[in-house]
């Protein structure tokens, strides 16, 4: 017992790991779609009636493939929003969630987003941008939000990035999510040049 416990350890630290941050505005799903990865993935989560609004930080480890990545959620409230910084040093990439439903904060919302891809300690990480609740009738089409993004398209650089319709709540596009970012946190890291001391 003792030997395959071990061994799983050491397996387990075997593993590629990634930091990914859970950006957005507070109501967008990001919780949610914490829940859900978890439950795509590993066994334990919090039933969607169970999440409240997010005050501190959720963090998960899920183990995705042949990798770890480690979600940082850490809360969208205008006050919480200056305290994102803090996360972007150890982040290998961005998911950025966006609530397809809320057309009168559209703006602010890009204009968040916008914030966070200008800032230099980011610089060439992958941004995933989730179009999220595509399950309620009063979302708006991905190619409208597409559009909305375009606008700060100049700010993202050559860095991989993309907009991809979701619904945190039924899981649908979930994984597909999971795996567009999974393939560029490799492809980011190896392009990078190995660090120096
Ligand atoms: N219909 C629908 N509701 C969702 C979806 N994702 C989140 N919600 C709801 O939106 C509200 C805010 O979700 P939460 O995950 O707490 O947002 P956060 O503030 O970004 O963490 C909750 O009532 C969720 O049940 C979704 O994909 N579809
Ligand atoms: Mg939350």
């Amino acid at each position: 017992m003792f030997h395959l416990a071990k061994g799983l350890y050491s397996n387990w630290n075997r593993k590629e790991q990634y930091s990914i941050l859970i950006l957005g505005l507070d109501n967008a799903g990001k919780t949610t779609y914490l829940e859900t990865l978890k439950k795509e993935y590993s066994r334990s989560f919090k039933p969607p009636e169970k999440i409240t609004p997010t005050v501190g930080q959720n963090v998960a480890t899920i183990p995705i493939q042949d990798c770890i990545l480690k979600f940082w959620d850490v809360g969208g409230q205008e006050t919480l929003r200056s305290l994102w910084a803090e996360y972007y040093a150890q982040a290998h990439g961005i998911i950025f969630v966006v609530d397809s439903t809320d057309r009168t904060r559209l703006d602010e919302c890009r204009e968040t987003l916008r914030t966070v891809v200008t800032d230099d300690e980011i610089d060439g990480i992958p941004v995933l941008m989730l179009a999220n609740k595509q399950d309620r009738e009063d979302r708006m089409e991905v190619q409208d939000i597409k559009e909305v993004f375009n606008k700060i398209a100049e700010h993202l650089g050559a860095r991989d990035s993309r907009v991809l319709p979701i619904s945190a709540l039924n899981g649908q596009g979930v994984k597909e999510s999971a795996e567009w970012l999974l393939v560029r946190l490799k492809r980011n890291k190896a392009s990078k040049p190995p660090l120096y001391k």
